[in-house]
């Protein structure tokens, strides 16, 4: 629905382009008894490209919402067969929060306790029918957007920013979640690049950068099966949760191997860089036992000449 005063908008006209095509994966539930007013919200949501779930239940919905992960928003009737809309906002809220998922409540009638019980009871937004198709998109489009950014905040907030791998923090909220869910054995390895402030100095920060974008790589695709982060400067880790250091020791050495024989290509050159791996396991050790663990071998492996791994 594009209104009149915007037609001749074209900035207008490209943010609507862009968000019908992000709708194409976003997930609409709609769950309400009434079913003419069902179908109008549907076949407007369906015209704005959203993949809509058509819902008679509190029920349905959540087994739809535990089944798919690309719902942003529920809509809400207040009388629902199995429970009050309200309850049902709230029975949400423990497992999604307001930043995760958007809840919008509708209701008629004369009830003007209504929207404030439902925002109350955890919904994002409340609706009072009859709506205006107009106010009704907005709505829409300004929750699922609210969601969107939030994710590309926190997206933002757990990523490194040069090698696009997990950071530091996220690294650790991972593994340590990974670690309270597992009883079996696990192993940590830090890797750091030798002599790498000698890569900068030489062929200057940009090609340091490089180098390190291709590590990055090169560790995401030789450890895909296991969680890696980048830890801060030229420093990487890679946390195997299910395998001892035993096992981390034979692969990271056929990783060792590769990256010495890797020709990295920068502006105008192509530099050669090695790196120490530390290696710690230990069922027993918290996350920060086994880190300092494996800096403590990181040490000896750096000690010991270089370019090679100490476990
Ligand atoms: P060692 O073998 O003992 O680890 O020597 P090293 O030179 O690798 O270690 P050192 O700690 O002395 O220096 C690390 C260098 O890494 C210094 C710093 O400028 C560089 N560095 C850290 N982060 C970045 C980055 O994001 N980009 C670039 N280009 N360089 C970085
Ligand atoms: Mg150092
Ligand atoms: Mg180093
Ligand atoms: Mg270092």
């Amino acid at each position: 629905y594009i209104p009149k005063e915007n037609a001749q908008n074209y900035d207008y006209l490209n943010r609507l382009l862009a968000r019908l095509e992000k709708n194409k994966s976003t997930g609409v539930i709609v769950v309400s008894t009434h079913r003419v007013q069902r179908k109008h919200m549907i076949s407007l949501l369906i015209r704005h490209n959203f993949v809509v779930y058509d819902c008679l239940t509190a029920h349905d919905a959540m087994r739809l919402l535990s089944q798919h992960q690309h719902i942003r928003l529920v809509i809400t009737d207040n009388q629902l067969p199995d429970m009050s809309g309200t309850y049902f906002v709230s029975s949400l809220r423990k497992a999604f929060s307001k930043e995760q998922l958007a809840i919008m409540g509708i209701a008629g009638g004369q009830g003007m306790l209504m929207s404030a019980h439902f925002i109350k009871s955890g919904a994002n937004d409340f609706l009072r029918l009859p709506f205006c198709h107009e106010e009704f998109l907005c709505r829409v489009m300004q929750n699922v957007e609210y969601i969107e950014s939030v994710e590309a905040i926190r997206r933002a907030a757990n990523t490194d920013y040069l090698t696009g791998l997990p950071n530091r923090r996220h690294f650790f909220y991972t593994v340590t979640v990974k670690h309270q869910t597992l009883s079996n054995s696990h192993a940590l390895a830090l890797i750091d690049l030798d002599h790498f402030k000698r890569i900068n100095d030489t062929y200057g920060h940009d090609a340091g950068d490089s180098v390190l974008k291709t590590v990055g790589r090169l560790l995401e695709d030789a450890f895909s099966e296991h969680i890696v982060a980048r830890f801060g400067g030229e420093e990487f880790c890679v946390y195997f949760p299910y395998h001892d250091g035993r096992y981390a020791k034979d692969q990271l050495d056929a990783f060792r191997v590769t990256l010495e024989k890797q020709a990295i290509l920068v502006t105008d050159a192509t530099v050669n860089v090695t790196c120490s791996i530390g290696i710690a396991d230990h069922t027993t050790q918290s996350i920060e036992e086994l880190l300092s663990a494996a800096d403590r071998q990181l040490y000896c492996a750096k000690n010991n000449g270089r370019n090679q791994i100490s476990y």
